[in-house]
Formats: C-alpha cells, sequence, structure tokens
C-alpha cells in the first residue's frame, strides 16, 4: 500500500485513523465534505461529495487502498441515505475499480444486523436483519462489495462496527463498543493481509458481553486488547431505575429497533 485514501476523514473514526495511520503507509489522502484543515507531513487532502461521480474519480485516482469512512453515520430520511450511502458508495466502488484500486475496507455497522435478538450469538455468516433505512444502506455496502470481489477482484474487508469512542457509553454498547486502538487493528489487517477477497468481521473490541461470534477476524490475525468490562460497574450503575423500551431491549440496535417500530407482533 503505497497511498491510502481515508472517506469521511472529518468524522470521529476518521480523525482518530487520520492520526493513529500516519506515516503507516506513504501519503495518506484524507477526504470528507466539510474541510478538513492543512495536509499534515505524508498526506493529501481532499474535499470530495461522495454523490458526485466525477469528483469521486478525482478522488481515487493514484490510490491502493481505501478505508471507507464516509455517509451518514445514523438514521436519516431516506433520500439522504439514497444519495450518501447507496449512491456515493456504489460511486466509490465503480470509480475504485476503474482507478484498480486494490483493498477496500467498508465501514458496515452492526446496524446492518440490528434485528438479531441479543440472546443470539451472531457471526460473519448470518444473513442481514437490518433495523433502520441506515442498516439497509450498510447491508447493500456489503452486497455491493461481495459483487465487485466476485466480480472484479477488489479485496474487500467489511468491518460491521458497534460503536467507536474512547468507552462504552450505556448497557447496550457494553456489548459492541469497539476501541480506536483495536479498530486501527483491524483496518490494517484489511489493508495489509496478503489473502482478503471478501471478509465479513466485527468492529468490535474483546468484550466479554459481546454479541458477536467474531471468529473471522481472529483467523484473519485480529487480536484485540480492550474490553469494555472494566466500565461496565460505572455504566450500569448509571442507568440503574431507568425505564427501558422493551423492542429496544430486546434486539441488538436498541433504540434502532424502537424507532418507527409499528408491527403488532416480533418477527419469529
Ligand atoms: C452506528 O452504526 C453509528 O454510526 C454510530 O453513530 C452508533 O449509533 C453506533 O452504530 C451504535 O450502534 O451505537
Amino acid at each position: 500500500m503505497y497511498r491510502v485514501l481515508i472517506t469521511g476523514a472529518g468524522g470521529g473514526i476518521g480523525r482518530s485513523l487520520r492520526a493513529s495511520l500516519q506515516g503507516v503507509y506513504p501519503i495518506l489522502r484524507v477526504s470528507d465534505r466539510v474541510p478538513l484543515g492543512a495536509a499534515r507531513p505524508g498526506e493529501e487532502v481532499d474535499r470530495t461529495e461522495l454523490s458526485d461521480m466525477a469528483a469521486v474519480e478525482q478522488m481515487v485516482a493514484g490510490v491502493d487502498g481505501i478505508i471507507h469512512l464516509g455517509g451518514i453515520s445514523g438514521e436519516n430520511e431516506w433520500e439522504v441515505i439514497l444519495q450518501s450511502n447507496i449512491i456515493g458508495t456504489y460511486n466509490l466502488f465503480e470509480a475504485a475499480r476503474r482507478a484498480q484500486v486494490k483493498r477496500i475496507i467498508v465501514a458496515t455497522s452492526n446496524h446492518a444486523v440490528g434485528f438479531y435478538p441479543r440472546e443470539v450469538r451472531i457471526d460473519h455468516r448470518v444473513v442481514p436483519r437490518p433495523d433502520s433505512r441506515y442498516g439497509v444502506s450498510k447491508a447493500f455496502a456489503e452486497a455491493l462489495a461481495s459483487l465487485y470481489a466476485d466480480k472484479h477482484g477488489i479485496g474487500f474487508l467489511c468491518t460491521r462496527i458497534g460503536n467507536f469512542g474512547p468507552n462504552p457509553i450505556d448497557k447496550r454498547r457494553l456489548s459492541i463498543w469497539v476501541s480506536a486502538r483495536d479498530y486501527a487493528q483491524l483496518v490494517r489487517i484489511g489493508l495489509e493481509h496478503p489473502d482478503i477477497r471478501y471478509e465479513i468481521v466485527y468492529g468490535v473490541s474483546n468484550n466479554r458481553r459481546s454479541w458477536y461470534d467474531n471468529s473471522n477476524a481472529e483467523r484473519l490475525g485480529y487480536r484485540p486488547l480492550d474490553d469494555s468490562e472494566s466500565y461496565a460497574a460505572t455504566v450500569l450503575a448509571a442507568e440503574t431505575g431507568q425505564a427501558a423500551d422493551p423492542i429496544a431491549e430486546r434486539y441488538q440496535g436498541g433504540t434502532f429497533c424502537a424507532a418507527e417500530y409499528s408491527a403488532q407482533t416480533p418477527r419469529p
């Protein structure tokens, strides 16, 4: 990997990877729809709207690998999701094919599978059960990646990110938290592992309360260093006595499942 592009470099994960990957690859090209400030040593700074194919083609020119974080990172109206996450992701993968990009790390999400009940332990082989229009856009990104891997030979690591942050912020996040250093480790595996064509892994730390069988990530060499359990007592104490929505509580996707929920009976 000579030149690595980060889309969505202005977001929380993007800012973290921009710092931790500095100097790891000869050139880091950082891009976002919003201004990113001046280039740091070893960087190229770009500003692109992912729904604009011509701009996306310029953004990926000369790139070997892409960390695709760009797009909307939560639930929104269909038109917004459509432009940023559906059309934007299509534009990126198609431009990457034309530019002969070798690897793409996809920031997919736990919300692509958010309607699995919490008592079910899921692995990388389960079918998607999106919990939102946002979750559908992440399942779309995984499916599109599969097409571009099979048909065009691009290597994809789809990382179903749980919740990225300095610490887990509530009970649900104790099961899906990922620390900055663990996520950076996973991204580097995705870019550097010699043998990746199409893989789905969970972007989570080594959490004792995890809902995931992340053996596919482990097979690829992932050895997460952090565990949310050290925050559990504080997090749980803060939630004592709080009323919980039964739908949010039942499913892994939490409030994403409960929002706009109108089914009379749960799907078996
Ligand atoms: C996500 O996919 C979102 O990008 C993030 O903002 C959080 O909502 C996270 O999931 C989560 O489930 O906590």
